[in-house]
């Protein structure tokens, strides 16, 4: 059976992360009037949803992913009343806004934590988890941030751990409670009553956790409270929610997506970057790409979720390296392999999400010094890995290739003066490249990475194979090639891409030799059939809608 046709299938997201975007005022934050004014840019690509990252008020311990309240907005990106005003002007461009739900944790200033911090009888103590501290007064167990250090601080008024499983200004709310459940519901309740398009669900699978049983992802109470929030909020309506979830198997994500369970639109899960790092390192000491585990991955998941869940598609996020430098080519192949890399994700099976400057083909940056990153992951770690013995050049090779800076340098506009991000000094410094990659070289260039993203985005509103079409791999076995048929009842796609930079023949088997129909894109000259071999291009990628 098909999945039952929802209206933002064949919409794609974008995601902003607000503090990079645009700076209206030169302080050099970005903002939410920003935002705004980059609203008709954004209508332009043809997107229908914008994933927000975080804009609550918040102490930005990390960037806003620690909320003290989560129905006012950070005074550095604006007011609520703007925020009102950019839902009704996302609105009439047919844009919808998904807010970042941040409710495995608070922020410490969170008023529920400073109630906490008063007593162990404070009605609000239960709102967060305490253990005493073990046999020799140290934290209750070795459970590990993942931002560094022990995962329990200490509060030294009660002599209490508290769990922190991100940093210790991260308070880890208490799932358990059933008046943290109604607390969120009610607050998630009049975020929709906004009018907001719904919700992006930071960390969704370790809301169940079982700390005494050092299970944090995936606890047994997990999907019992989506599907409990789901009735007490967005279930009542025709939202799009998204959950977060690293730890998500294909079975999972069935679990989260399939319509009869009453839980989420969609996962967003991280199979196909995780492959890349190493076992212990993690990130830090990433493995080179390579495409045959790639492959295998998306395989794996467009096979699995078929018609049953619904998947999301993405390359990079504001945590991830930027796509072309990870997956593509950051030197020559660089506007080839980040058109070839749009055109791979929006022919999946999927919503597919452009984060911020992946539609110009923003780099990666390689800042020389430590001094220069912001992000709380990479300062912390940098600490914790040298003084376990790996060597600051080994992590700065980790940071430079999977750091979450990457994707948050600010947003390049023009060739100006801070790429036209700020008139004043950016939080984070500018990616020299920004005086060739920017928004205005990419307009006025007819054959830019720009519009051929644009292009992708209104296929997916013209032909429901690109939406609905079951996937099948072709030349699974290549080295170089990733290809696949998409089909819909008697509509069939056929998508190549070139995943590197070499020429190459690509010999035809004989049943689709006489395959033709109409190129539907491509970034080298069109195609419109096969035939005994072609010859790629480096990083070439085409779609053709096959004719009978
Ligand atoms: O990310 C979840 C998360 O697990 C990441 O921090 C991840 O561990 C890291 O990027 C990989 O090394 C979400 C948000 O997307 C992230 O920005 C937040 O920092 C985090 O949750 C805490 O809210
Ligand atoms: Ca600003």
């Amino acid at each position: 059976m098909a999945v039952e046709k929802k209206w933002w299938h064949n919409a794609v997201v974008y995601q902003i992360y607000p503090r990079s975007f645009m700076d209206s005022n030169g302080d050099g934050i970005g903002d939410l009037a920003g935002i705004i004014s980059k609203l008709d840019y954004l209508q332009q690509l043809g997107i229908n949803l914008i994933w927000l990252s975080p804009v609550y008020r918040s102490p930005m311990d990390d960037n806003g992913y620690d909320i003290s309240d989560y129905e006012d907005i950070a005074a550095e990106f604006g007011t609520m009343a703007e925020m009102e005003s950019l839902i009704q002007q996302a609105k009439q461009r047919d844009i919808h806004i998904l807010m970042d739900l941040v409710v495995n944790h608070t922020s410490d200033e969170h008023p529920w934590f400073l109630e906490a911090l008063k007593s162990p009888d404070n009605p609000y103590r239960d709102f967060y988890i305490w253990r005493k501290p073990a046999a020799d007064g140290g934290p209750p167990n070795d459970f590990h941030s993942y931002f560094g250090g022990s995962g329990w601080a200490l509060d030294e008024a009660s002599g209490e751990y508290y769990l922190h499983q991100f940093s210790k200004r991260q308070p880890d709310l208490n799932w358990d409670n059933p008046r943290v459940q109604e607390e969120v519901h009610a607050m998630m309740n009049r975020w929709l009553a906004k009018g907001i398009g719904g919700f992006r669900m930071d960390v969704i699978d370790l809301i169940g956790k079982e700390v005494d049983k050092q299970i944090m992802a995936n606890g047994k109470n997990l999907h019992a409270l989506i599907r409990q929030m789901n009735r007490a909020t967005f279930g009542k309506g025709d939202y799009v929610t998204v959950g977060e979830a690293w730890s998500a198997s294909p079975q999972d994500a069935l679990l989260y997506s399939a319509e009869e369970r009453e839980e989420l639109s969609m996962v967003f899960q991280f199979d196909h970057i995780k492959s890349f790092w190493d076992e212990r390192e993690g990130k830090w000491r990433g493995r080179p790409f390579e495409l045959g585990r790639f492959k295998a991955v998306i395989d794996k998941w467009q096979t699995a979720l078929a018609d049953k869940g619904w998947n999301s598609l993405f390359w990079s996020n504001h945590d991830l390296p930027r796509a072309v430098s990870k997956f593509g080519d950051e030197g020559e192949y660089r506007e080839a392999s980040a058109k070839m890399l749009g055109t791979a994700l929006h022919c999946l099976k999927g919503t597919p999400y452009i984060y911020q400057g992946e539609e110009i083909g923003m780099t990666n940056v390689r800042f020389a010094t430590i001094e220069e990153y912001r992000d709380i992951e990479s300062l912390n770690l940098y600490q914790e890995r040298l003084a376990g013995g790996m060597s600051h050049e080994e992590m700065m090779r980790g940071i430079h290739a999977n750091g979450r800076d990457n994707a948050r340098t600010p947003m390049q506009w023009d060739s100006g003066p801070n790429a036209g991000f700020t008139t004043g000094t950016p939080w984070i410094a500018v990616n020299p490249d920004y005086r060739e990659i920017n928004v205005a070289a990419a307009l006025s260039e007819p054959d830019s990475i720009l519009w051929h993203y644009q292009k992708l985005v209104a296929l997916r509103k013209q032909h429901p194979v690109l939406v609905y079409g079951d996937f099948q791999q072709l030349f699974s076995e290549h080295r170089q090639v990733f290809a696949w048929l998409r089909t819909l009842e008697d509509e069939r796609l056929l998508v190549i891409n070139n995943f590197s930079a070499d020429r190459l023949t690509l010999e035809i088997p004989e049943a689709m030799q006489a395959w033709h129909g109409e190129c539907l894109i491509s970034n080298y000259a069109p195609r419109d059939q096969l035939a005994v071999s072609i010859e790629l291009q480096p990083y070439e990628s085409f779609a053709l809608l096959l004719g009978r």
